[in-house]
């Protein structure tokens, strides 16, 4: 006795042996309701609406970052759940706010911040069969403590669902300055061990603000003067290992090549891939090929690199067949800065681009630039391009590409949003608690943001960023005005009242 499904199942299977034989790559898999497409998360760092241009808003020209849009559906309404790194990092792959975590940015010497006991994208996708990676920046801790870097590092990436990782230990501008694959510090000789400090230096070894002149290629304009690796200072100090410290100009080249590289060797089953691009974050040192390519400084070429690291991935998704059977997602960690810590003339190289386009704030801040970010997926067949206003978070990503593979997960703060991730649907969820720096958080519902009031600096004078602090409520008509200029909660005091009652529920579930 045949059923529909078994019957369906028999007709893959057969299809899988008939490809196989004839040597063709069969990597589609669908049954009744649920489907396997390779799944690709292709994520920036710091990087805003107004620095892609299929935004319409800044002067710069992203066109391989254009196509994934003009393939499928631009969101208006994208968030990531922070305005910094790691906690935006932490939700997408967990599925939870990182409030919750208490997540904020971490040290480069960090324990793993994921409860490896806890379910995960790259785990869900694993569960349905996929093959799992990631490559690029991490930023979620590694280890328990107290960690040798000269010894495998027992917890990470792997631990967390991921088959496959490579990647930088934490940002580009905290050392270790090295890549970790599979837990293993990549090119460390015996004879040049490792050591990793956030309390002192090693004695004897040079920094920042010690040995300007040795600073070659850029010199800090706010912390980041501790260790020196290629001529730039970080944050933290290190000593040793210096045949696997990275090379700034070398590092997109290489995420590229190693992205590509699991595309090509798991083009025959279905896989997940989290490439995880450093641009534009500090230190800003593109390749050669992209200097002086933006007009804008370093900040521009390194969007311009990324942007064709992108086109080069997908061209080698193209090439390999599986266009058509491959979900993108492009999206950012958090929104975009000028100057986060290094003198690179992004302020004064700005000219009339404006990389929150017409938001207020930025990465850190409260207002909507800070996880208001570029958000967009495409499925050539499966999506009808378009733009979508639906309010959408990148931790829904866990539940909405649950539902697509097949898969259950228990209750959490992701919420499964498929139609409107793949454009069926203009409702998205109806409310999203977004977090800023130092654990604030305020609330998007509809087309208002809710700031509760906060006591402190209006700005952070260094990074000439709003924080969005303010003793009073804030409620702001995104609508009306994504600029933000006209704090209306004094106008709309029901509204104030509801969303004050609506963030409250969130935060006490
Ligand atoms: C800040 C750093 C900034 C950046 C940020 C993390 C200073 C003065 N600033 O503390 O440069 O590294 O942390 O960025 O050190 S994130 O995108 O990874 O969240
Ligand atoms: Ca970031």
């Amino acid at each position: 006795m045949f059923t529909k499904k078994s019957l369906n199942k028999f007709f893959k299977l057969s299809l899988t042996l008939l490809t196989t034989l004839g040597g063709v790559s069969y990597s589609y898999a669908e049954t009744e309701n649920t489907s396997s497409p390779n799944i690709v998360i292709i994520y920036t760092d710091d990087l805003g609406i107004g620095d892609v241009s299929a935004y319409g808003m800044g002067k710069l020209s992203t066109p391989n970052i254009d196509s994934i849009a003009e393939q499928g559906i631009r969101f208006s309404n994208g968030y990531a759940t922070a305005a910094t790194c790691t906690p935006s990092r932490f939700s997408i792959l967990t599925g939870q706010y990182p409030w919750r975590k208490g997540a904020a940015i971490l040290p480069g010497d960090a324990p793993l911040l994921i409860d490896p006991s806890k379910i995960t994208l790259p785990k869900m996708l694993k569960k349905a069969g996929y093959r799992t990676a990631v490559i690029g920046k991490w930023h979620l801790g590694l280890g328990s403590g107290q960690m040798d870097w000269n010894e495998h590092i027992p917890l990470g990436p792997n631990e967390v669902g991921f088959d496959y990782s490579y990647i930088m230990a934490a940002t580009n501008d905290r050392v270790p300055n090295v890549y970790v694959k599979n837990g293993n510090v990549v090119g460390l000789e015996k004879n040049d061990p490792l050591q990793v400090s956030y309390q002192k230096n090693f004695p004897g070894e040079p920094t920042g603000i010690d040995n300007p002149e040795l600073l070659t290629k850029m010199s800090f304009s706010n912390g980041h003067y501790h260790s020196i690796n290629n001529g730039v200072p970080r944050i933290g100090y290190q000593k040793g290992g210096k045949s696997a410290q990275w090379i700034d100009e070398e590092m997109s080249d290489l995420f590229l090549n190693e992205a590509q590289n699991f595309v090509k060797a798991n083009k025959s089953k279905p896989f997940f891939l989290f490439y995880t691009l450093h641009q534009p974050h500090v230190p800003r040192i593109p390749n050669q090929r992209f200097v002086g390519k933006s007009g804008l400084g370093p900040r521009g070429d390194a969007i311009l690199e990324a942007d064709w690291a992108i086109g080069e991935f997908l061209t080698t998704l193209e090439q390999t067949g599986l266009t058509d059977n491959t979900l993108v997602v492009f999206s950012s960690d958090n929104g975009p800065v000028l100057d986060d810590g290094y003198h690179d003339d992004a302020v004064t190289k700005l000219g009339k681009h404006t990389p929150a386009g017409n938001l207020r704030g930025g990465k850190y801040s409260l207002f909507d630039a800070g996880a208001h970010i570029p958000f967009m997926i495409s499925w050539p067949g499966k999506i009808k391009p378009g733009v979508s206003d639906a309010l959408v978070s990148q931790h829904d990503l866990l539940a909405s590409l649950a539902n697509l593979t097949g898969q259950q997960i228990a209750a959490s703060d992701s919420q499964d949003h498929l139609d409107a991730l793949l454009g069926k649907s203009k409702q998205g969820r109806q409310g999203l608690v977004v977090q800023a720096l130092g654990g604030k958080t305020a609330y998007r519902e509809g087309n208002w943001l809710f700031i509760p009031p906060y006591w402190g600096d209006e700005k952070l004078a260094k990074e000439d960023v709003e924080t969005g602090y303010c003793s009073c409520y804030q409620l702001y008509d995104l609508n009306e005005d994504p600029g933000q200029m006209h704090n209306v909660a004094k106008e709309f005091p029901n509204e104030t009242k509801a969303m004050l009652t609506a963030y409250r529920t969130v935060m006490a579930s």
